[in-house]
C-alpha cells in the first residue's frame, strides 16, 4: 500500500463508495467449492433429499434411513436411524491422511513460546487421555459444563465429551459466576471443567476464585475438574485444591496414551447444549443434536467459508459463543482443515496483532464480528497494512448487521479486493448459516447478508404471515425445517414452541406445512431475493455481536439495593452496534449519584459480566408507561438514540419522556 499514489486512492474509495454489487473475485471462484448456480434450484426440486450430500460429509456406524421424519412438527428428526461419532468425525478418520498436519494453531497470550501446533495425531492422543472424565463418573448423556477461555483443553473436552457421548454445555469464561450457577442448575450438570485462571491483556486473571463463587449456587454436588493455565504466575491466587476438585493434568496423566473407543450415538443423540438470551430473565438451553449440527456445520464450511483441508483457517470468535462451537471446532476439524484458536485480544501488544497472526500463520480466511471490522476501522489502515495479507482467500462476517462502509472497508484494507466477503446470518439456534451469500456463485450487495442457503425456505413476512413486497421491512420467517435446527429447548418443549413456533404456526396442526420457524429478527428483501437483516424485534440486544436480554439485565439492576425499577434498551453505538442504556428509578432514600451508578455497573457485571456494563444509566422519577403499565421502550430507544420521539398519546404519564430526555443530556 505504501508505494500507491494517494490519487489512486482516492479514486478507489470513491468507486468503492458508490458501488452497492460485487462479483465474486475470478481467483475465487477458480478454485470454490461450489460455483454452480444451478445449486439453488436443484437442492428445490430435491428437497429435504437435497441434505443427502451433508450427510455424505460424514462418517456413520449405521447408516440413516430415512432424511427427514417430519411427523410430530415442530420435533423434526433429520437422518434418523443413523449412528455416528462426533469425536471420531473430526479427528480419528483424518489420521490416515492427516494425523501429522496441524488440527489446531493455538495461539496463546501473551508469551509466544506458549503457541502451539496440535496436529490430527496429538489432538487424538489429547481427546482420548480426557475422556478419563468417566473416572469422575461421566456416564453418556451427562451433561458436563466448560467453563474455560480460549485454552486447547476447551475443545479438547468438548470431544472427549463427544467421544463419550457426553453433551457438554460451555459457559462462556467472560460470563459471571452467577451465570453459571444458573446454567448449572437449568442443566442439572454435576460434572465441571475449569481452570485456575488466564492471561489478559499480558496479565493473570483469577478465574477458579468466580468460579468457585458459582459453585457456591449450584444446588446439587459437583465433582470438579482444574486446568492449571497459569503454572507459578497463578500461585498468588493461592488457590488449593479441595476434595471434590480434580488436577486435569493429574487426571489425564492416569490415562497417558490409553485411547477410547467413540461411543456410537444416534443421530438424534443430543451433542450439546448452549444457553442463550431470550426474552425472560432465564436463559434458553439450545439443544443441538449429532447428526444434524454436524452435518449442517460441516456442509456450511465448505459451501459458505470454502474450506479445504489444506486450509489455515482462522475464526476469531470465542469457543464460548455459537459460532466457536460451529466453526472453531466442529466445522472446521470435521472437514480436517487446520483450524486456528486466538487466546488474546486484537490490539495487544499493538493494533497490529491480528495482522501479524494472518502473515505468520498464512490464513486462508478470516471470519470474524463487524463490532471488530469498526474498530480495526478506527485505528486504521496502516494496522493491516504493515503486514502481507495476501494468503487470504476469504473474509466472512458474523453476528450483526453490517454497515456497508464497514464491509467495503474490509474487503478494500483486509481482503485487497480479492476476497469475497460472506455476511453470514444465522443463530445459535439454527446452527449455523442460513442467510449468506455463496461466495463462488453470488454477486455481493454490502449491507445485505444475500438469499437464503440453498434447501432453505426463508420468508419475510407481516403480522399476518403474508410475504411482504421487496423493499419493505417485515419479520424474517424460516418456512422448512433444516438438519442444524434446534430440536428443543433443553428440558422445556412448551416453551420452545412458545418462543420459536407459536407466532406464525398453527400449533394445533400436525402438518408440516402449518409450522414456521420465527428467529425473532427483523428483515426487508430486494427484487434478487437478497436479504437485508435489520435486528431483533424481541427485548434481546446485540452489543459486540453477543446477545444479551434487557430482562436478564434489567433483574440484575433491580437486584441493587435502593432500586425500584429498572428498564434496560439498546442505543446505538459506533463500535459496538448497540450498548446498554438503563433507566432507573430509585428508592425513596436513595440519591442519583455516582456511588450509585457505580453500584450499578459493579451489578450487572456480577450477575452476567463486563459485556452487559451499561454505557449509561439515567435516574428518573417515572419510566414512560402505556396505561396497561406496559414500559413503552421503544421511547427510550427513541432517547438513547437521540432521535425524534415516536407516538407518546398512548401514554398515562406523557410528559416523562421529556424530563429523561433533560437528563440524558447532562
Ligand atoms: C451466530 C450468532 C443471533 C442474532 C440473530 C441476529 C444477529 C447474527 C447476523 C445478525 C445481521 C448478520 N445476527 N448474524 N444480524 N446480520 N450477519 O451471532 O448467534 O449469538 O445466537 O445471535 O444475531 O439478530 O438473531 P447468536
Amino acid at each position: 500500500m505504501a508505494d500507491e499514489d494517494p490519487a489512486d486512492d482516492v479514486e478507489l474509495e470513491a468507486r468503492l463508495a458508490d458501488q452497492g454489487v460485487f462479483e465474486p473475485p475470478e481467483s475465487f471462484v477458480e478454485q470454490a467449492n461450489v460455483t454452480d448456480a444451478g445449486i439453488y434450484e436443484e437442492f428445490e426440486e430435491n428437497w429435504p433429499e437435497c441434505w443427502e450430500g451433508a450427510a455424505d460429509l460424514l462418517s456413520w456406524d449405521d447408516d440413516y434411513d430415512q432424511v427427514l421424519d417430519d411427523s410430530n412438527p415442530p420435533f423434526y428428526e433429520w437422518f434418523t436411524g443413523g449412528t455416528l461419532n462426533a469425536s471420531y468425525n473430526c479427528i480419528d478418520r483424518h489420521l490416515p491422511e492427516r494425523a501429522d498436519e496441524a488440527a489446531l494453531e493455538w495461539i496463546g497470550e501473551p508469551v509466544e513460546e506458549d503457541n502451539r501446533s496440535i496436529t490430527y495425531e496429538e489432538l487424538h492422543r489429547e481427546v482420548n487421555e480426557a475422556a478419563a472424565l468417566r473416572d469422575l463418573g461421566v456416564g453418556e448423556d451427562d451433561v458436563v459444563t466448560l467453563y474455560m477461555p480460549m485454552i486447547p483443553q476447551l475443545p479438547i473436552a468438548m470431544l472427549a465429551c463427544a467421544r463419550i457421548g457426553a453433551p457438554h454445555s460451555v459457559v462462556f469464561a467472560g460470563f459471571s459466576a452467577e451465570a453459571l450457577a444458573t446454567r448449572m442448575n437449568a442443566a442439572d450438570s454435576e460434572y465441571l471443567v475449569t481452570c485456575d485462571g488466564y492471561y489478559r491483556r499480558g496479565d493473570p486473571l483469577d478465574h477458579l476464585d468466580k468460579t468457585n463463587e458459582g459453585l457456591a449456587d449450584v444446588d446439587h454436588d459437583v465433582e470438579t475438574v482444574v486446568v492449571d493455565r497459569l503454572g507459578p504466575n497463578g500461585d498468588d491466587f493461592g488457590h488449593d485444591l479441595d476434595e471434590d476438585e480434580h488436577d486435569y493434568a493429574d487426571l489425564v496423566a492416569d490415562h497417558a496414551g490409553a485411547t477410547v473407543e467413540p461411543v456410537a450415538r444416534d443421530a438424534e443423540d443430543m451433542l450439546f447444549l448452549m444457553y442463550t438470551s431470550g426474552t425472560t430473565g432465564q436463559p434458553k438451553g439450545v439443544k443441538h443434536t449429532t447428526a444434524g449440527y454436524l452435518a449442517w456445520t460441516a456442509w456450511t464450511s465448505q459451501a459458505v467459508l470454502d474450506v479445504k483441508p489444506e486450509d489455515t483457517y482462522f475464526c476469531s470468535a470465542d469457543i464460548g459463543w455459537i459460532t466457536g462451537h460451529s466453526y472453531i471446532v466442529y466445522g472446521p476439524l470435521a472437514l480436517g482443515t487446520t483450524s486456528m484458536m486466538y487466546e488474546g485480544t486484537p490490539d495487544y501488544p499493538t493494533r497490529e496483532r491480528l495482522w501479524q497472526i494472518i502473515e505468520e500463520y498464512e490464513a486462508d480466511q478470516l471470519y470474524t464480528a463487524p463490532t471488530a471490522i469498526r474498530s480495526f476501522m478506527k485505528w486504521g489502515a496502516e494496522y493491516p497494512a504493515n503486514n502481507d495479507l495476501s494468503s487470504l482467500r476469504l473474509l466472512g462476517t458474523v453476528g450483526e448487521p453490517i454497515n456497508p462502509r464497514a464491509w467495503k472497508w474490509y474487503y478494500k484494507h483486509i481482503g485487497g479486493e480479492e476476497c469475497p466477503v460472506v455476511d453470514t446470518w444465522w443463530q445459535t439456534e439454527t446452527g449455523g448459516h442460513m442467510v449468506t451469500t455463496l461466495p463462488g456463485v453470488n454477486d455481493m450487495k454490502p449491507g445485505s447478508a444475500g438469499p437464503a442457503l440453498p434447501g432453505l425456505d426463508v420468508e419475510i413476512v407481516d403480522t399476518n404471515a403474508e410475504e411482504v413486497e421487496p423493499g419493505r421491512a417485515g419479520y424474517l420467517t424460516v418456512q422448512k425445517p433444516w438438519p442444524g435446527m434446534l430440536r428443543t429447548l433443553y428440558k422445556n418443549d412448551e416453551r420452545f414452541i412458545d418462543e420459536y413456533w407459536a407466532e406464525y404456526s398453527d400449533t394445533d396442526s400436525d402438518d408440516p406445512e402449518d409450522w414456521v420457524y420465527f428467529p425473532e429478527d427483523g428483515a426487508k428483501v430486494d427484487d434478487e431475493d437478497y436479504i437485508t437483516v435489520l435486528g431483533r424485534v424481541d427485548d434481546v440486544i446485540n452489543v459486540s455481536g453477543h446477545r444479551l436480554g434487557t430482562m436478564e439485565i434489567e433483574s440484575a439492576i433491580v437486584g441493587v439495593d435502593g432500586v425500584a425499577e429498572a428498564a434496560v434498551v439498546g442505543g446505538d453505538h459506533d463500535l459496538k452496534g448497540e450498548a446498554v442504556y438503563a433507566y432507573v428509578i430509585l428508592e425513596d432514600g436513595y440519591e442519583g449519584n455516582d456511588e450509585m451508578r457505580a453500584a450499578i455497573v459493579e451489578g450487572v457485571e456480577d450477575a452476567i459480566g463486563p459485556i452487559a456494563r451499561p454505557e449509561e444509566v439515567v435516574f428518573t422519577p417515572e419510566l414512560p408507561k402505556t396505561r396497561s403499565g406496559k414500559i413503552m421502550r421503544r421511547l427510550l430507544e427513541d432517547i438513547a438514540n437521540d432521535e425524534e420521539l415516536g407516538d407518546t398519546s398512548t401514554l398515562q404519564n406523557p410528559g416523562i419522556v421529556d424530563d429523561i430526555r433533560s437528563k440524558s443530556d447532562d
